[in-house]
């Protein structure tokens, strides 16, 4: 059995942010229920397409274990299907642009009134505000959640991160919001509406960065590499490289091959309970007594002599080999490992955290997998659906549709194009 056994949800999402929430609820067990439109579906199917006429790698590794329903939601028989789903599912999750679901003539209100058990989960770019009707891409939630302005070098612009924080990790807060409003349900028997906002969740993963900014009242931030330097700090949390945000001092640093090879690096945190050590292994064991070294506090104004002495010596080993030598001195290090290498790795593939997925248009590709473990709700990782490939089934059994009222259905031209012979 899975943990999300039993539970429907009716999956109006799209792009990243949406999509990355129903696919978890689908691994943990839920029959999610992905709503398209017809003949066109969601619009990354046919976005940085690698093999032609085949679904996207970025689609298909945001839709595993869904079924797909072509229905047009703005026709009429498009709305008493919609209508029909609604009925039927636990959940419904969408993260269209701001009022698109009122526009359809599916606001709260009338989705509630026509099961008031449900709940309804929306992804938006920013919460109530001047804002809130702004269309909202990833890296527009990066800038305005406080991540872009405090990632990157001080002498440098604002950066982006690669790692997609504000859709994925909005889907993340989406998903954990519906868990618990179905967990809540058990109890009170109503649904409820969850929301979240991309700018939200941004700044909830910046919140070290805002802990910065109210400190900067008191002094200056010593443990960033500015300090040591003797730049003075301005009004704002500044920029701080690649130093640690926490409060052990970390660097990213060259090793052996960084010359050719651009991942050729290694993350080194001098954790105060392994300062000793870490003096040992860079063979400057005067550091361990000497006054201005021994103490964390009177490091922090010589960060960047220290890590340049550390570097001298990560430069003389690979970064796997810095991981064996520190590891056993629990000194933590951690190598800055390309996706090449991440996508070579047996580890991951053998906890299931990369999987290899076969589809009938593209052949075998790799994908990431649950990325959360549960015991007693293994997961195992199915392809994406094809557009519409469930639209009968779904019709048949899931809303019961049979007979002249199939046909009336699928004649309406609501569902898109419907192969009946393949589907009966
Ligand atoms: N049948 C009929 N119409 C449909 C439909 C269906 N099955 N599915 C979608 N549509 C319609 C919508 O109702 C909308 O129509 P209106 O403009 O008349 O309201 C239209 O398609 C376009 O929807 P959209 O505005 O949501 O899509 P977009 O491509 O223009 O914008 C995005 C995309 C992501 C910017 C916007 O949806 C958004 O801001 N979403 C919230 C924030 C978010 O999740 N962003 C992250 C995206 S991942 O990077």
């Amino acid at each position: 059995m899975k943990a999300l056994e039993g539970i429907k949800v009716l999956d109006f999402t799209h792009v990243q942010s949406g999509p990355t929430c129903t696919q978890l609820l689908a691994w943990f067990g839920a029959d999610v229920i992905k709503v398209e439109r017809p003949g066109v579906g969601d619009a990354t199917r046919k976005q940085l397409l690698d093999v032609p006429g085949a679904d996207s790698l970025y689609f298909t590794m945001l839709n595993h274990n869904k079924r797909s329903i072509e229905l047009n939601s703005k026709n009429e028989t498009g709305k008493e299907i919609l209508t029909r789903l609604i009925e039927e599912c636990d959940v419904l999750v969408e993260n269209f642009a701001p009022g698109a679901l009122d526009r359809m003539g599916f606001p709260w209100e009338r989705i509630q009134e026509i099961n008031p058990r449900i709940i309804m989960a929306s992804i938006k770019g920013f919460g109530p505000g001047k804002y809130e009707d702004c269309k909202v891409y990833e890296n527009v939630a990066q800038c305005a959640g406080g991540s872009a302005s405090t990632t990157g070098f001080r002498d440098g612009p604002p950066l982006v991160t690669g790692a997609q924080i504000g859709d994925s990790g909005t889907g993340l807060n989406l998903c954990l919001g519906i868990v618990t409003a179905l967990f809540q349900r058990e109890k009170s028997g109503r649904g409820q509406k969850v929301s979240c906002a991309m700018q939200d969740g941004v700044l909830n993963l910046a919140r070290v960065k805002l802990r910065d900014q109210q400190r900067l009242d008191v002094g200056p931030l010593k443990e960033y590499s500015q300090f040591g330097e003797d730049v003075p700090f301005g009004e704002a949390t500044p920029r701080a490289g690649n130093d640690s945000g926490g409060g052990q001092p970390g660097r990213i640093l060259k090793c052996k091959g960084w010359e050719q090879d651009p991942n050729a690096y290694t993350y080194f945190i001098i954790q105060a309970a392994v300062w000793e050590k870490v003096c040992d292994v860079i063979d400057k064991p005067e550091w361990k007594t000497q006054e201005g070294y021994a103490k964390a506090p009177e490091r922090l104004d010589k960060l960047n002599e220290i890590f340049e002495t550390i570097e001298q010596w990560t430069r003389t080993k690979t970064k796997f080999e810095v991981m064996d030598i520190c590891n056993p001195h629990d000194i933590p290090v951690g190598p800055i490992l390309s996706m090449k290498e991440i996508s070579e790795d047996d580890g991951l593939f053998a906890t299931g955290t990369m999987v290899k997925v076969d589809h009938p248009e593209r052949g075998e590709y790799l994908s990431v997998g649950c990325p959360i473990k549960l015991s007693d709700s293994e997961v195992k990782v199915e392809r994406s659906p094809l557009l519409g490939e469930h639209t009968e089934e779904i019709l048949v059994k899931v809303l019961g549709y049979s007979g002249d009222d199939l046909d009336r259905v699928i004649g309406s031209g609501a569902v898109g194009e419907v192969a009946r012979d393949a589907a009966e």
